[in-house]
């Protein structure tokens, strides 16, 4: 049986539904790792960059990860080049990926976030734009993306700035997700992605002192994805803009767990980290998955119950 991976997202046509989590697969090492046939076997449809800020960070000191009983804990803490940097150096290689290009933005203040969507979104090569919401607003003290109010705000700001479509990633630390989503729906945005990590902490049992230079961290991987595939359930019943599902998918059968449940696309993040080709293997599983139930094609979303 042909079975048809192909689906629409926010205007935009992919070839099959795994894209990466932002963050967790440098594509541009990779290519400098596999070189040609990195393109020729791309993993993703789409490719979302690492979450960027208005100005450079160095990110938090090390130790930036610890490994949990089927997961682990990061504190990355958002090093990257910084919004010029970014424009300058990694947008014109990211640009020459052989898929769409989805850029990932923080900030901490309304006007900062403006100024990124208003840049960014100027950029042809760029062909969406996630809002990365689980981040302090400097004025309110408030993670953005724990509040609807937060984070209709926030859209209030950024939505007249751009035309290209707008995604906001959940946080999974909130005790409404849908009514954050909703709020997101209700402001303009295109389609919400979910989940971001786990709120966690290590302790070192050596010292009994926290394990991660930058204290605590977000957990991913298999350990959340029932939390993910819960989040991602209530999110889909209660708006009507397309999800993205993430959180611990290793198989085939996980994306499909995502989509059965309302996801229109799904992405693979930690999986990455053990295994670069991760996400090509979860495709043709997710293929076979399909054609061993007899479809020939993705399940389709059923209407969701309420709408902004
Ligand atoms: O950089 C990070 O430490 C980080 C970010 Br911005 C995020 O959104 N989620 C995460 O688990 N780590």
């Amino acid at each position: 049986m042909t079975v048809d991976l192909s689906v629409e997202l926010c205007g935009i046509r992919l070839e099959h539904p795994i894209i990466n989590g932002s963050g967790t697969f440098d594509a541009l090492a990779a290519r400098r790792a596999f070189g040609e046939e990195l393109d020729r076997r791309f993993p993703f449809s789409a490719f979302v960059s690492k979450t960027i800020t208005l100005e450079p960070r160095a990110g938090n000191p090390p130790p930036r990860l610890y490994e949990t009983p089927a997961g682990m804990i990061n504190s990355i803490g958002l090093p990257n080049r910084g919004l010029e940097g970014f424009l300058g150096e990694d947008l014109p290689k990211l640009a020459t990926l052989p898929v769409p290009l989805i850029v990932s933005v923080m900030a901490t203040s309304r006007e900062a976030f403006s100024t990124l969507v208003d840049r960014v979104g100027a950029r042809d090569e760029v062909a969406a734009i996630e809002l990365n919401v689980s981040c302090p607003n400097v004025k309110s003290g408030l993670i953005v993306g724990e509040q609807p109010e937060e984070t209709r705000a926030l859209l209030d700001s950024v939505r007249p700035l751009t035309e290209k479509p707008l995604i906001v990633k959940l946080t999974p630390n909130c005790a409404e997700p849908e009514a954050v989503a909703a709020a997101a729906q209700g402001a303009g945005a295109d389609a919400v992605s979910l989940i971001n990590t786990l709120r966690a902490t290590a302790l070192d049992p050596r010292t009994g002192e926290r394990w991660l230079g930058g204290g605590s961290g977000g957990l991913s991987g298999p350990a959340v994805r029932p939390v993910a595939l819960d989040q991602v359930r209530r999110v889909a019943e209660s708006c009507s803009i397309p999800v993205i599902g993430m959180g611990g998918i290793e198989s085939g059968s996980d994306a499909l767990a995502f989509q059965r449940l309302g996801a229109t696309a799904v992405a693979v993040g930690t999986a990455s980290f053990r295994d670069p080709g991760a996400a090509g293997r979860i495709r043709s599983e997710l293929s076979a998955e399909l054609a061993a139930a007899g479809l020939d094609a993705l399940p389709v979303r059923e209407a969701a119950s309420t709408s902004s």
